[in-house]
């Protein structure tokens, strides 16, 4: 590989050398296919995608075979094409991949040991890209992502009950929105596609009443989180939230919301009842 010294940081081109696996069109297209979903290659430009087709490696496994080991040293990071592997961490299984999904990018990203076992029960076709080329294409603009969200999700009192791994599948999803003062962000009433963590600012809550009348119900800032409700229980907007000076926030969509949040439903389900508490108070 190339020294880093001699490496031009705006041109990626000379960054590194790339490895070129001649593939068929057939093969380009099933990289493709696979790829498309995945959330580590979203961001990548035309020619980054390019280059990772071109850098992957068709890999055969089958039934009880071990891909990844635990505590083993980190080479390549995986696709699935098709078939079946479970993930072990210590023993106990942690979870499954099928097409589609991807494994083992943790060794490469952060030079640990591998934090899992992977082990197919069916016949599978895998793609690999090695060390130098994921690192290469892929690590800057997810690490990048990471880094950004890392110290504020840590700061998140909702999600401090998950691990690092898990906060960092959430970085991967986040995607950061602004709002000026006095900008809505959310219409009492209508569908909900989106929960927001508050990175900054303030975010102002009101709720018309049943004469009509607009009124403010609460306050909210850094660290804090909104939307969840029409989420949680496929309801209208229960408030209409309106930004109080510059307001940003980080937001999921609802699957992401549903995926990522699935340790921290139940605690959001019950923070909800409060707000029925407050209302009734109010309304004393
Ligand atoms: P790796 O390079 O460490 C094992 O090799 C892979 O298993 C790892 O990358 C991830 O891609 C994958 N914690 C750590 N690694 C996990 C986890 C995980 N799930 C899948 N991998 N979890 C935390 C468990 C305390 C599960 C979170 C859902
Ligand atoms: P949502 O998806 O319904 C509006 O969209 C969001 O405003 C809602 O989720 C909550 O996250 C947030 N009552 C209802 N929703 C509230 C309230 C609230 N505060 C914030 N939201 N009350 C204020 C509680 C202090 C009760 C008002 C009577």
């Amino acid at each position: 590989s190339v020294s880093a010294e001699s490496m031009s940081p705006s041109t990626r081109e000379h960054r590194f050398v790339k490895t070129v696996h001649l593939k068929s069109l057939e093969q380009q297209g099933r990289i493709q296919a696979a790829i498309q979903t995945n959330f580590l290659f979203r961001h990548l430009d035309e020619m980054q995608h390019h280059d990772v087709i071109n850098a992957m490696t068709e890999k055969h496994v089958g039934p009880n075979e071990t891909v990844i080991q635990q505590g083993g040293v980190g080479d390549y990071f995986y696709i699935v094409e098709s078939g079946h592997l479970d993930c072990y961490i210590d023993e106990q299984q942690i979870t499954t991949y099928q097409a589609g999904g991807s494994f083992g990018e943790l060794a490469l990203m952060y030079n640990s040991p591998r934090a899992a076992t992977i082990v197919a029960t069916t016949e599978c076709v895998l793609w690999a890209l090695d060390r130098v080329m994921f690192r290469g294409i892929l690590m800057e603009h997810t690490s990048a992502k990471r880094r950004m969200y890392e110290s504020f999700l840590t700061d998140v009192p909702i999600l401090a009950s998950l691990d690092a791994y898990e906060r960092y599948k959430i970085a991967d999803a986040l995607e950061s929105v602004g709002f000026d003062d006095g900008q809505t962000v959310i219409e009492q009433g209508a569908v909900g596609n989106n929960f927001y963590l508050i990175e900054s600012g303030v975010a102002v809550f009101y709720k018309t009443d049943a004469n009509g009348e607009q009124k403010e119900i609460n306050r909210l800032t850094k660290g804090a989180y909104f939307g969840e409700l029409a989420l949680l229980n496929d309801s209208p907007r229960a408030a209409t939230v309106i930004a109080s000076g510059r307001l940003r926030c980080a937001t999921l969509g609802k699957k992401g919301f549903n995926r990522l949040l699935g340790p921290v439903l139940e605690i959001l389900k019950r923070s909800s009842v409060n707000y029925v508490k407050v209302m009734q108070s109010t309304t004393e």
